[in-house]
């Protein structure tokens, strides 16, 4: 082949958890990536990715990238030591090593994978099938969106909200626990558009973001807070009378009660809550109140602490009280995923019927630690983990690198690089990269479907999950079953129901057809077809307070009494991208951000190294007084590796494997610790 003709260009997706989910247009030559563009002609992407992805080539072609199977060689305990093996050795041990177990029983073998890859062929899939078909242990996938998530359902019947291009037609935009700038930087595009025409925007964070920077007003209110903040905003739209009274009539069921609810909620008992003024809480509800088509940018921020569920629960009823919903570029987003939910053949790929009416175990992935630990339930002597690093990003990470520590817990991780995970593994699996295989994106920010084609053949001796897992099949002695013999193209023909995969093929992506205003005359996914501000089982949602806050925990608050959030840092994605180096060297280092307040009356000065602290471990990171903190909050920038800290440890270590209030979600900003000088 000339040098010319080796030249591609394929249409992709971006893999990652993010709600842009962008299209990209990859250029290669032979088995080397040139270049990842963002496609112009894509609406939400616009022929921009963020700084992250553009680096794609780097991480693809990283010297660091695992090419070979790899088998541990030093024991647990011991700094991880590898040798290379062959895939024919590696797999045959790995079979007859869970074939052991699943033979006195299956549900002792844990799978673990979150969103490394959001494709519904490397996400899961083949996987899937295996797990049925062995009657593994599942996983409740909650470390990210479940409160939230849930919470939507409860309310409106599914994860549906406004779209995404709209927000540019609005006149007043809430952009409410999300740092827009750095997590969802499409959705921005939209929202500068907007103030561009004179919307105003107001960012709701405890954080002074780079999002907040950009807006015209910013309340810094006191993590976990959300839930009384939205109660207050209704009892200013009642006592003023800015409702939709026929929105509120025809649309949403518990009205009443919701009202009676709101009402014990006054400004002058939100404001010590929150930590706002009285008069930032009420020149909110006037905002709110009096603009339309004002919209809510609401994101998975404010969901990581204990009462997630109940504060996205209320803020989701704020649209109706003011009919928002009635004007295409007023309303609410958090997930659009249950917009495409009903074209995803999860039956086909997933094939549940193979678990023949067995009903595994369920464990909860933010409470893999002590799962791990055996301090809750039966014990995993298994653990095959892919798409997620959970040494690094799980809560109570030291409880997860100890259970990860037991000499007789048998670990396979699928990865592309050596991770804190990885390096705990008996064996490593070399995986492709987006760049590799192929696949199928929906979004939870758009509503778009994507393909995802492969621009280079595999590297080394790397192979997609599907082909990992259907080979590991064939090895447990499954490779007769038709199940275990499908090819990604396969799968991919399968993935979606009632949308042509040719078309998507040809064309990269299709828009799915939905109306502009899909909820102006209610035909909400209820079964009522109503808004619930009451549901029928979980009843009225209310403010539940962080369990680790004065309100809740008195004397732990006086131990410990900063809160943490640990948000991402923006040149990183969860634990993605922090081994490459062009990225780690923006970042830099793991960072506190503090008030100089709390900073002076601990003896901190700028770049001082501080030691953070709680019951659960302590951390060093370095002081950084970049006027970014509100007094009594701390943030310690996420996710690092574990072994580029300090002291080996990331922020995880502090933070709690205590449950949301609603969807068993992770609590990652509902925190307490205390700094000293270290
Ligand atoms: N650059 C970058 N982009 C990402 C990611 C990444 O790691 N890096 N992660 C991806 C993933 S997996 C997800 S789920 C999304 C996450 O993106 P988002 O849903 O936006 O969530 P976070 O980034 O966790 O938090 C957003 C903001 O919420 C604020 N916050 C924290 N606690 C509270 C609170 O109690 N109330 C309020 N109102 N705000 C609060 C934080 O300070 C932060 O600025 O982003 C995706 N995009
Ligand atoms: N303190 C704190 N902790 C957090 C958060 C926070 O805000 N603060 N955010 C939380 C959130 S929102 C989330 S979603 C989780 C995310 O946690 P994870 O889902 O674990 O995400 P990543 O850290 O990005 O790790 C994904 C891993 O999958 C690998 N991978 C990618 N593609 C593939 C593939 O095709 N095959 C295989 N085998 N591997 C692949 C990558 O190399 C990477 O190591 O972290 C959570 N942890
Ligand atoms: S991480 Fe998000 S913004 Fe960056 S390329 Fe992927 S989808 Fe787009
Ligand atoms: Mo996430």
């Amino acid at each position: 082949m000339s040098a010319e003709t080796s030249l591609r260009r394929v249409h992709g997706a971006c893999p990652h958890d993010c709600p842009d989910t962008c299209a990209l247009v990859v250029h290669s030559e032979g088995q080397r990536v040139l270049r990842v563009q963002g496609r112009a002609d894509h609406p939400s992407t616009h022929g921009a990715l963020c700084t992250k992805v553009s680096r794609y080539p780097e991480r693809t072609h990283h010297p660091d990238r695992v090419l070979y199977p790899l088998r541990r060689v030093s024991a647990k305990t011991e700094p991880p030591r590898f040798e290379r093996v062959t895939w024919t050795e590696a797999l045959a041990d790995i079979a007859g090593r869970l074939q052991g177990i699943a033979a006195r029983d299956p549900q002792a073998i844990q799978p673990y994978s979150y969103a490394g890859t959001m494709g519904l062929l490397q996400g899961g899939s083949m996987a899937d099938r295996l797990w049925n078909r062995l009657g593994a242990a599942r996983l409740d996938r909650t470390i990210c969106a479940s409160a939230g998530a849930e919470a939507l359902n409860l309310t409106y019947g599914s994860r549906v909200g406004m779209h995404l291009r709209f927000f540019a037609e609005s006149r007043l935009i809430l952009i409410w626990g999300s740092n827009s700038i750095a997590s969802n930087l499409h959705f921005w595009t939209y929202a500068n558009q907007a103030k561009r025409n004179g919307a105003k925007l107001i960012c709701i964070d405890p954080r002074r973001t780079e999002t907040a920077d950009k807006c015209h007003q910013h309340l810094a209110l006191r993590p976990g807070s959300d839930g009384a903040l939205a109660l207050a905003l209704m009892h200013e739209l009642i006592r003023h009378d800015w409702l939709d009274h026929d929105y509120l009539e025809n649309y949403v069921t518990g009205w009443a009660q919701l009202r009676e609810r709101a009402l014990q909620w006054p400004p002058e008992r939100v404001a010590p809550v929150t930590g706002l003024k009285v008069d930032e809480i009420e020149a909110l509800a006037r905002d709110y109140g009096t603009t339309a088509p004002a919209a809510i940018r609401l994101n998975y921020g404010m969901q990581r602490v204990h009462g997630g569920g109940n504060a996205v629960r209320l803020i989701a009823l704020l649209p109706c009280l003011v009919g928002a919903w009635k004007h295409r570029a007023g309303g609410l987003l958090l997930s659009s995923s249950g917009w495409s939910a009903p074209f995803k053949n999860n039956a086909a790929l997933e094939r549940p019927d193979l678990l023949a009416g067995r009903q595994p175990r369920m464990v909860n992935m933010s409470a893999i630690g002590n799962a791990l630990r055996d301090l809750e339930g039966p014990r995993i002597e298994a653990l095959v983990v892919y798409n997620s690093n959970p040494a690094a990003v799980a809560p109570e990470n030291g409880n997860v690198v100890r259970g990860l520590q037991r000499n007789d817990l048998f670990t396979v991780v699928l990865e592309h690089f050596m991770t804190d995970t990885a390096d705990h593994a008996d064996y490593v699996l070399p995986a492709t990269t987006q760049m590799e295989h192929l696949d199928v994106h929906t979004s939870y920010g758009h509503t778009d479907v994507l393909i995802n084609e492969p621009a280079i053949p595999p590297l080394g001796e790397s192979k997609p999950n599907t082909q990992i897992f259907r080979e590991l099949a064939a090895a447990l002695g499954f490779g007769s079953e038709p199940w275990a013999q499908e090819d990604d193209e396969a799968l991919a023909r399968q993935a979606l129901l009632g949308l042509d995969y040719e078309r998507l093929r040809r064309e990269g992506f299709v828009s799915l057809d939905l109306p502009d205003a899909p909820f102006a005359h209610g035909e909400w996914p209820t079964t009522d077809g109503k808004v619930w501000a009451v549901h029928p089982a979980a009843g009225l949602p209310d403010f539940v307070p962080n369990v680790e806050s004065p309100e809740s925990a008195p004397t732990l608050a006086a131990r410990y009494p900063l809160a943490m959030i640990s948000p991402p840092a923006r040149n990183f994605l969860n634990s993605s991208f922090v081994n490459v180096q062009s990225l780690r060297d923006i970042e830099r280092e793991p960072v506190l951000e503090m008030h100089p307040q709390d900073a002076q009356t601990r003896g901190l000065t700028d770049g001082a190294m501080a030691r953070v602290f709680n019951d659960r471990g302590e951390q060093r990171l370095k002081v950084v007084l970049n006027g970014r903190a509100r007094p009594g909050v701390v943030h310690g920038l996420g996710v690092w590796w574990r072994k580029f800290g300090p002291d080996g440890k990331n922020v995880n270590e502090l933070t709690h494997q205590g449950l949301t209030d609603i969807g068993g979600g992770a609590c990652f900003y509902d925190c307490l610790v205390e700094v000293r000088a270290a």
